[in-house]
């Protein structure tokens, strides 16, 4: 059964050497972000987002799904960093290594200064064709274009978000990538997911296969906690600035 004290934790990851930050849709709650299980309040919460993130639902109604992203993105670039966001890029001052593995499409750890982040599902500050043959572009890429949602300047597709949609692979590169450092991480820190969309999900089995310790940061349990080594009960933007104060603690403790 996984303790539960942050200062445990902290002790038990005082000396690693890398770190790997694996996060969800709830590490940007406090920014209000809505998760995708806790659905938002307003016109969107009758709708499912399984049904709307994916290649299918945009095809069947481009401009319903593009509203929807539209939507998303304005209330993301009016977001702010949180607490959490924040503590994890510190981690930088405290660890050699620490990259940080997210499903999330906001951008928000980047902004909040963490410097190596590895973006599984996409991101919705660029933009693809259809079939993600094209992808990088940037929303200026379409302000000559009247035409919502707007047409690939290069083969003339519709243009969507550059993010993973249910039933489309994850980007090989970053897959991999993110598979390579939560077989090799000494500690990794699962906070704000559900863990059930794979194969991100895969990611902190892994860790936990590989002898790593793993942390989980959620205000409620999940598929993990069980096999978590700690289970931090909490907020992110609560739980993760106490992990990183009782961190500095023990640099500063003779034996830190
Ligand atoms: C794939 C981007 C194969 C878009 C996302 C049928 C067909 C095909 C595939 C499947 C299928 N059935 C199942 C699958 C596999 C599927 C999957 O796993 N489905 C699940 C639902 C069972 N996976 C896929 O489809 C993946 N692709 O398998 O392709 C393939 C292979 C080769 C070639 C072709 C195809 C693609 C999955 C990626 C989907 N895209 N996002 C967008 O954002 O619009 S997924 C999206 O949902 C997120 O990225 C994230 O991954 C997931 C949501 O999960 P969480 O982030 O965990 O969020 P959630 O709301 O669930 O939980 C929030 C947590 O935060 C909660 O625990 C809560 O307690 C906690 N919390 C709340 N407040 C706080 C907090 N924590 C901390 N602090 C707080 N304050």
């Amino acid at each position: 059964m996984a303790e539960n004290s942050v200062e445990a934790a902290a002790r038990a990851i005082g000396r690693a050497r890398s770190i790997v930050v694996f996060s969800g849709a709830g590490v940007s709650r406090e920014s209000g972000i809505a998760t995708f299980r806790d659905p938002e309040e307003g016109i969107w919460s009758k709708y499912d987002p399984m049904e709307m993130a994916t290649l299918e639902g945009y095809v069947r109604d481009p401009s319903f799904v593009w509203t929807w992203y539209e939507h998303r993105f304005g209330i993301v670039v009016d977001a702010e960093p949180n607490l959490g966001h924040r503590a994890i890029a510190e981690l930088e001052e405290l660890f050699p290594t620490v990259t940080v593995v997210t499903q999330n499409i906001d951008g928000l750890h980047q902004r909040a200064g963490s410097t190596d982040v590895i973006e599984l599902h996409g991101t919705m500050h660029r933009y693809a064709c259809l079939h993600r043959k094209h992808v990088g572009f940037k929303r200026d890429d379409f302000a000559d274009q009247e035409e919502r949602p707007p047409r690939c300047p290069v083969c003339g597709d519709l243009i969507r978000p550059e993010v993973v949609w249910f039933g489309e692979a994850l980007p090989a590169a970053e897959l991999d990538r993110a598979q390579l450092r939560s077989a090799a991480c000494d500690a990794m820190l699962v906070v704000g997911t559900s863990a059930v969309v794979f194969p991100a999900a895969a990611l902190p089995l892994q860790a936990i296969h590989s002898g790593a310790t793993v942390i989980e940061v959620n205000p409620e349990p999940t598929a993990l906690s069980r096999q978590a080594t700690f289970s931090l009960r909490g907020p992110g933007g609560e739980v993760l600035p106490q992990l990183v104060a009782a961190l500095q603690e023990r640099r500063k403790a003779p034996d830190g």
